[in-house]
């Protein structure tokens, strides 16, 4: 009689589920929209954010067209735990949902208990098929002093970028050719920037998007393994 391991094939399972990969559409912004769950700050398909506690995730982020990518968000360095309302409603480019709010770092406590100077998240389960543009964007309306915030962006590589928010209505920056690291990851660190100068160090990060882009070198691959399978095909 033959027996049957019930673990082996649960351990093959559970294998499988941990590789599953993103279903991730290139081209198709994925945003994450940082700040307030109230009315009027919810963007449709934008994944609103709204806890900016270490440890707090948001699974299975949809895409722009609403699509399900597996792709998940995970606070790894709390942000101070006050939204900041006060962001622009007159962008041309992001939706006034997205734009008039978000989460803040701050150097000096406005009375949430304790300042917070650094926050951070990381995007996982990332397609390695794939490099990503991560655009981002703060706003801070109707101040002119420099609230420069610095993102590091660190997949297989870092690239550091500096937008300043204040009464910026459509600026953003955007680290291009992302490559997730070996883990599938790519995190986005937020500190205030070498030129800012509030006295409390005032960062901000209102919305960020993923955008997947097809990576020349697996394209070439690609095309190469359909040329090999056309000719093997012709024999
Ligand atoms: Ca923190
Ligand atoms: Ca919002």
């Amino acid at each position: 009689m033959r027996t049957f391991s019930f673990s082996a094939v649960a351990m093959v399972l559970t294998v499988c589920i941990g590789q599953a990969s993103a279903s991730i559409t290139p081209g198709v912004p994925i945003m994450v929209d940082f700040g307030s769950w109230d009315a009027g700050f919810i963007t449709t398909n934008g994944n609103s954010m709204a806890m900016p506690g270490f440890g707090q995730t948001h699974t299975d982020l949809v895409d722009a067209n609403g699509a399900s990518t597996g792709i998940n968000l995970l606070v790894t360095d709390s942000f101070y735990p006050w939204w900041n309302t006060s962001g622009t409603t007159a962008s041309t480019i992001f939706p006034a949902s997205a734009s008039r709010d978000g989460f803040y770092v701050t150097a000096t406590d406005f009375g949430a208990g304790a300042p917070d100077p650094t926050g951070g998240f990381e995007l996982q389960n990332l397609d390695p098929a794939y490099t990503y543009d991560v655009l981002l964007y703060g706003s801070r309306a109707g101040v002119s002093d420099v609230r420069e915030s610095q993102y590091t962006v660190t997949g297989a590589g870092i690239q550091v970028l500096l937008l300043n928010a204040s009464g910026n209505v459509d600026n953003y920056v955007v680290a291009t050719g992302v490559v997730p690291d070996a883990n599938g990851k790519i995190t986005i660190d937020v500190a205030a920037g070498p030129n800012n100068n509030h006295s409390a160090q005032l960062a901000y990060i209102n919305l960020v998007t993923l955008t997947a882009v097809p990576e020349p070198a697996s394209v070439t691959l690609l095309a190469l393994g359909a040329t090999a399978l056309l000719r093997r095909r012709r024999v």
